[in-house]
């Protein structure tokens, strides 16, 4: 069975769980608890040498990185397509998913903002990473609003949804950053609020969330 090192509130390891659950595939969930620092452990860093997860192990195959395992996910396991086949629209959701994972995830990530809080300002932090945020939001509100349908890039449910659903649950329940700038972004929220396969992944919802 496919294994997934993962972390409750992990963005990264969110945009997985949604893509094994799209695809109907059953995995065994191996908690690594980031906060205890466990990412870094002798035993994880073999497994992925940056101490990140989310990292996938098929059989005797590891791979890390929540894009490389969706990719790899995707074209092992055809169903559910998480790509369209039109290519601009494909484009579109390389972009966003990027967007996501390149310019506003890593600004929030543990270790930056740690960084931020102790060579910077303890109160420093939360501006950071609003200030991210907001700035990926205004440019994912601007990219969406000629693709989006009832999902980002159209009808259905593709790539660039499971980026951007665990990016929009952090702004709203964690970092609580203002959303009224983003009526496309919120209405999405809402649509994937409704779907079996992103509300089983959310993070209170998992193996090693706290129970109260
Ligand atoms: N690009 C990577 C980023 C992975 C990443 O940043 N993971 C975070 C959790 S979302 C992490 O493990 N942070 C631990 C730390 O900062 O020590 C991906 O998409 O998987």
């Amino acid at each position: 069975m496919l294994k997934l090192y993962s972390y409750w509130r992990s963005s990264c390891s969110y945009r997985v769980r949604i893509g094994l659950n799209l695809k109907g595939l059953e995995y065994e969930y191996k908690a690594v608890d980031l906060l205890k620092g466990e990412q870094f452990s002798p035993e994880f860093l073999k497994i992925n040498p940056i101490g990140y997860v989310p990292a996938l192990v098929d059989g005797d195959f590891v791979v890390s990185d929540s894009f490389a395992i969706l990719m790899y996910l995707e074209e092992k396991y055809p169903q559910h397509p998480l790509l369209p086949s039109d290519l601009k629209r494909k484009a579109i959701n390389y972009q966003a998913a990027n967007l996501v994972s390149s310019s506003i995830q890593p600004f929030q990530n543990l270790t930056a903002v740690k960084y931020i809080e102790e060579k910077v300002d303890a109160d420093e932090g939360d501006v950071w990473t609003k200030t991210h945020m907001g700035k990926g939001f205004v440019a994912l509100e601007k990219l969406l609003k000629d693709y989006a349908g009832e999902y980002a890039t159209g009808d259905e449910v593709f790539l660039a949804d499971l980026f951007l659903a665990p990016q929009l649950y952090a702004a709203i329940n964690v970092i609580n950053l203002d959303m009224t700038q983003f009526p496309l972004l919120l209405r999405l929220h809402e649509a994937y609020s409704k779907l079996p396969a992103f509300q089983n992944a959310v993070p209170e919802k998992q193996p090693d969330a706290p129970s109260s």
